[in-house]
């Protein structure tokens, strides 16, 4: 550890370690948060990382490839935080890559002078409420504990990695590596056979700069996605000026519409335009590159019929574009709806099985049975190889949540709370968890958004709660169970009227064996959502209990949110 560090520490607990907030993780979330707390409302606030640096994500997941499926000038901080650091910022490319992601958010830690308040290099093993005193107390895994009034998760929604449990893993004799924690070396496989097992998001950026390198590719598919052209490209000085002259709508728009994009949801049905039309939508929208294909119809995510259209739109596109039909049709999904699982962007990602030294696996056909020392044998064949890539995702959105050993109010284990699946209020708070906020929760929108939109919304929010405590002298707030229910059976019934719930997603927390199945975001929409939390502050924080000295028994409940959702739904619908 470097003096600076140890002199920080230091300083922290010859204070006493008493603090009014501890935030946890240091990417996104947990850089804005840390500046609202300490820089507009004067807070004692101290940041924990198990990094040895700011970038959360953008820290650990430095795979070959690694970029961003958000356009680069709407997947950053907006005009709430700076003006003058938008103007500032130039992205180079359309979709960002890792490093420069990164180095925007070690930028941003310097400009705010932001690390003299991050703990680097420590994880948070426990964070208990003590109800005699109504303040978190929160142990570290270098033995140490602090005291805070707020207890704020800002962990990001895939932080904690899925390595599958084959067997015989251990016994792998090469060199084998899990994209979500990637050596900061980077990786030579020139010359190297390489397996890569999983071809969601991860995998499909991954394999074509691997199998640029690598002597032999073996793809391992459990199922294929449908992968949408991304179309980078160098950002353009004229890109530049125009989007820096358009900032303060771009934001605007990313605030109101349904996925936080500056781009909404055309207000059509797919099958309410002719079939030739429909085909000349699909191939603007995949023209031009990214997410907008799932924006070209207001029913893909509703309705089976329309959805097909779509989903064989992209399984064209296949076929167009791999050369052998056999690959081809295996790489095209048919067990799931376009958009039921996260479509990964693609860039050459179809193209690479043209190529003689790549070779797609089909484990739907023959599964994996066990890592050798030499490679993975599949229940028909194996393949040796020097390297083994780990493309198989995270635990999202409760992972890294269970892992802090959060207890609330007597004792109550957050893990034991949420064992048939999350129960929360607008997924930021949670019933017997006084003073918890989560950043990004599970059953807020979170996952099915521009994540910085979604962040700053949560951190906003959460910030004018804090003030408003103050303000009105109180210092505790805890949801109503009255209030959770309510959200849980919205979140459910929004969910219900999707197509979501029909595959095996992480979304829905399938990836994961014995993990409860729920839709873990929300799907209701990020400006509909955001209208339904405004609403619930402005109506004297509708469902939350309120008090002090950790005692939240003032409040009421009258489901502000679910009929702030009902009207929305129905002035949308009307319109
Ligand atoms: P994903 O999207 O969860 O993809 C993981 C991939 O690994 C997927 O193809 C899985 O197949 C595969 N996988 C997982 N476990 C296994 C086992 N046991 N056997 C074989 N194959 C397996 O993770 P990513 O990292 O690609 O992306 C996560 C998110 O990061 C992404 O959605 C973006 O939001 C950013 P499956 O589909 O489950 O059959």
């Amino acid at each position: 550890m470097s003096s600076a560090r140890q002199d920080q520490r230091d300083e922290l607990w010859a204070s006493g370690g008493e603090l009014d907030a501890v935030v946890v993780g240091a990417g996104f979330s947990g850089l804005y948060m840390l500046h609202r707390l300490r820089d507009r409302l004067g807070l004692s606030a101290r940041v924990f990382e198990a990094a040895d640096d700011v970038g959360g994500t953008w820290y650990w997941n430095r795979y070959p490839g690694a970029r961003c499926d958000s356009e680069s000038y709407f997947y950053s901080f907006s005009d709430r935080l700076s003006e003058d650091l938008l103007q500032e910022w130039t992205w180079t490319e359309r979709f960002a890559p890792q490093p420069e992601i990164l180095s925007y958010l070690q930028h941003v830690a310097d400009r705010y002078d932001l690390r003299k308040d991050i703990q680097f290099s420590t994880r948070v093993v426990a964070a208990e409420y003590d109800d005699a005193t109504g303040r978190w107390v929160v142990r570290t895994d270098d033995g140490r504990q602090v005291t805070a009034r707020f207890l704020i998760t800002a962990v990001g929604c895939l932080s904690t990695t899925n390595l599958p449990d084959f067997p015989g893993r251990d016994s792998f004799l090469g060199d084998s590596y899990h994209t979500g924690v990637w050596p900061h070396e980077g990786v030579d496989f020139t010359g190297k056979r390489v397996a890569v097992i999983g071809t969601g998001a991860t995998g499909v950026q991954a394999i074509p700069e691997i199998a640029e390198q690598a002597a032999h590719v073996y793809v391992l598919q459990r199922t294929p996605n449908y992968d949408i052209a991304g179309g980078n490209r160098p950002m353009t000085a004229e890109d530049g000026q125009q989007i820096k002259a358009n900032y303060r709508d771009i934001w605007q728009a990313t605030r109101e519409t349904a996925f936080g994009f500056p781009y909404d949801v055309a207000n059509r049905t797919a099958l309410s335009v002719s079939e030739q039309e429909r085909q000349r939508i699909f191939a603007e929208a995949w023209e031009r590159g990214g997410f907008r294909l799932g924006t070209t119809f207001n029913d893909l995510l509703l309705d089976l019929e329309a959805n097909e259209t779509a989903s064989e739109f992209l399984r064209a596109r296949i076929r167009e574009r791999v050369r052998d039909p056999e690959i081809a049709e295996l790489l095209s999904p048919r067990d799931h709806p376009f958009f039921t699982k996260r479509p990964p962007l693609e860039n050459g990602y179809y193209e690479t099985f043209n190529r003689d030294n790549v070779t797609l696996v089909n484990l739907r056909k023959s599964p994996i049975q066990e890592i050798t020392p030499t490679g993975v044998r599949t229940t028909d064949a194996e393949y040796e190889v020097d390297s083994i890539v780990y493309a198989t995702g995270f635990d999202a959105m409760t992972g890294t949540l269970f892992k802090l050993g959060i207890r609330g109010r007597n004792g109550l284990g957050l893990r034991e709370k949420w064992a048939d699946g999350p129960r929360t209020y607008l997924g930021i708070a949670t019933h017997g968890f006084p003073n918890l906020f989560m950043i990004t929760g599970p059953q807020s929108p979170s996952v099915l958004s521009n994540m910085p939109v979604s962040i700053e919304q949560h951190v906003d929010w959460i910030t004018d709660c804090l003030r408003h405590l103050r303000e009105t002298g109180r210092d505790t707030i805890e949801p109503l169970p009255s209030a959770e229910d309510d959200w849980v059976d919205h979140h459910n019934e929004v969910t219900q009227m999707t197509l979501l719930p029909m595959a095996d997603s992480w979304w829905v927390g399938a990836n994961i064996p014995g993990k409860p199945r729920n839709l873990y975001p929300y799907v209701g929409g990020v400006g509909t959502y955001r209208q339904i939390c405004d609403e619930v502050a402005a109506r004297d924080y509708d469902g939350f209990g309120r008090g002090s000295g950790g005692t939240a028994s003032d409040g009421q409940f009258t489901g502000t949110a679910r009929a702030k959702f009902t009207d929305i739904a129905a002035a949308t619908t009307a319109s």
